[in-house]
């Protein structure tokens, strides 16, 4: 089964082909000129991809899937959010390190929270006519500095929270059963980051629909 995924993005692409490799689905990266619109929330943007995707896709019969994506800083009220592609592409990861060392807090409790982030992936599948749309989420916190080499994005400075035994985000801060020990998304490196990853959660709930798709 063949699954086209419409981004400009190569590092999406090879977690989303690592995910669906374990399910016998091929990944193949459909890319073109797409007009990202700029929109308050993931999904209105995810939704307006899927409709240009599906103008491009090589054999109607096959499934196509679009995702939108961004990190959502507590501190700063959930920016960059839909921002996300234009704070990488203009003040970069040492950017939103510096934004974040001019926040402080005298009370430790809350000092520790100045940090908090969230990734959220919202992703489309379309087939024949028919749409799903999943979510997922990794919580976590921005590092102090840039570590690690590999991923793309923010994975330099984000750290995902710890995950208990069934693979559930612990408080920020609790130490469970899977840790990275306070390493980064780049420094854990792809395998280990799909444990954690919000696109993986949003896969995987794509991939239980699937079905229902016929
Ligand atoms: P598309 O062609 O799929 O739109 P994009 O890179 O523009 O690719 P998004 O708009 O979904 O992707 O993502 C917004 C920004 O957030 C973008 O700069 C990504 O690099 C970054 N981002 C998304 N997921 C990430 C992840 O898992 N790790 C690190 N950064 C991520």
């Amino acid at each position: 089964m063949i699954l086209w995924f419409m981004t400009a993005n190569a590092g999406k692409v090879a977690e989303a082909k690592e995910h669906f490799s374990h399910h016998g689905i091929e990944v193949k990266q459909l890319e073109f000129d797409a007009i990202e619109p700029q929109a308050d929330d993931l999904e209105e943007v995810a939704l307006s991809k899927i409709e240009q995707a599906l103008e491009h896709l090589p054999n109607p019969d096959d499934m196509v899937l679009v995702e939108d994506a961004g990190l959502f800083i507590e501190a700063l009220n959930g920016f960059p959010g839909v921002y996300s592609s234009y704070v990488l592409n203009t003040i970069g990861n040492e950017g939103v390190l510096k934004l974040l060392n001019h926040l402080k807090s005298d009370d430790p409790i809350q000092d520790g929270k100045l940090r908090n982030a969230e990734f959220k992936a919202i992703s489309v599948l379309h087939h024949r006519g028919q749409t799903i749309v999943a979510e997922g989420i990794c919580p976590g916190r921005i590092a102090h500095s840039q570590d690690g080499e590999d991923g793309f994005g923010f994975d330099p400075i984000f750290i995902p929270a710890d995950l208990d035994g069934d693979g559930n985000a612990l408080p920020i801060g609790e130490i469970g059963e899977v840790s990275t020990h306070g390493r980064t998304f780049s420094a854990i490196g792809l395998e280990e980051k799909q444990l954690y990853s919000h696109r993986r959660r949003a896969l995987a709930t794509l991939l239980n629909s699937i079905g229902r798709l016929g």
